[in-house]
């Protein structure tokens, strides 16, 4: 396959050097006997939502990205989860089953005034906010099978934007908001598609017998990052937005999941799953430098920017034990100690 330089602006080698000289500092920011998964940034960088089952079934959660300030924001026999924050970090949208099938709800920022957007007998879940707050899309099987559908925030307007008896999943709007790229298995298995915000025909990005999954925009919306497995072990990549020039940025035994664009858009966190754990680690754009930023033996996912670009939050996995939620200071810590209500403030050496 031809290389291809991604961008001359994000392989500047000051990245290079940035990566290979630091050593990220862990913290334990939860510490339950139950799984506690999930963590989403608010868009301003002051809470962190995440699901718990410390009550017996999940629960919505934030807690300050020190592990302080936890509250409970939903209290509900039934799962509550998939929380995800409007633009303006004031509300959240989330996920229950509590009338008997997955709904989407929205609730302000500390838990009051939940209600029901969509209404319907069938699923709904997986709600994406678009960055200007006018748009959710979401998926539904509402028709029979796993489609996209948009919705303003209020729950009105609820439209159908695919139509195939495929599953339509992980769909991302453009940070311009005028495209939104997904992952369908149509063709028989799965590849990257886009379309505009509206829905029109949706073309192919990827074209292969293997999966393409798990894309995502790079923050000023020229590229996109996804796994494939298309050389028979699970690799990150990167593309244009017009699906040219594919270039594969990891050759590990191990296999690659969950790419995340660091904000500035000069790197991508991703996680690596071996035989014996997974890891997270950081690659800049150029494919120079490579490197594990966690331990490799325990298990971890979901590896989550902070706005600001100095921290990684994900969840993690010891000896067996629950999922926890970690946070990683990726270039030195300003501060670690502090006492939240879930026992934050122990770190991993
Ligand atoms: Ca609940
Ligand atoms: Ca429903
Ligand atoms: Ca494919
Ligand atoms: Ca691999």
């Amino acid at each position: 396959m031809k290389e291809y330089p991604v961008d001359a602006s994000v392989t500047d080698s000051t990245i290079t050097d940035r990566i290979s000289k630091t050593t990220p500092v862990v913290v334990q920011l939860t510490e339950t006997d139950t799984d506690e998964e999930n963590p989403v940034w608010s868009p301003d960088g002051t809470r962190l939502a995440f699901e718990s089952s410390r009550d017996g079934n999940k629960e919505i959660y934030a807690m300050d990205p020190d592990g302080g300030e936890v509250k409970n924001l939903t209290r509900n026999p039934a799962n509550d989860d998939d929380p995800i924050w409007s633009p303006d970090s004031r509300r959240l949208l989330f996920v229950s089953n509590r009338d008997g099938n997955k709904e989407i709800y929205a609730m302000e920022s500390d838990g009051t005034n939940p209600r029901n957007l969509t209404q319907n007998a069938s699923n709904d879940r997986w709600p994406v906010w678009s960055f200007d707050g006018q748009l959710v899309m979401f998926i539904s099987d509402r028709s029979g099978s796993w489609d996209l559908y948009n919705m303003k925030p209020d729950g009105s307007g609820q439209r159908r934007i695919t139509t195939t008896p495929a599953v339509e999943d992980n769909q991302k709007w453009s940070p311009d908001m005028k495209r939104v790229i997904f992952v369908s298995n149509v063709s028989g298995n799965n590849e990257i598609y886009i379309m505009d915000g509206q829905g029109s025909t949706p073309r192919a990005l990827t074209s292969n017998t293997a999966d393409d999954t798990c894309p995502n925009w790079s923050p000023n919306g020229k590229y996109i990052t996804f796994v494939s497995n298309r050389t028979g072990n699970w690799e990150l990549y990167v593309m244009d937005a017009d699906g040219s020039n594919q270039r594969r940025l990891t050759r590990t035994p191990e296999e690659e999941d969950s790419p995340r664009w660091s904000p500035d858009g000069k790197m991508i966190a991703f996680v690596s799953k071996g035989e014996k754990g997974s890891f997270i680690s950081v690659v800049d754009l150029a494919g120079r430098i490579q490197k594990a930023m966690t331990d490799t033996l325990s298990e971890k996912e979901l590896p989550s920017w902070s706005p600001d670009g100095s921290r990684i939050s994900f969840i993690g996995k010891e000896n067996g034990g629950p999922w926890q939620i970690y946070l990683m200071h990726l270039w030195g810590v300003q501060q670690v100690k502090r006492e939240g209500r879930s026992g934050a403030g122990s770190i991993i050496p």
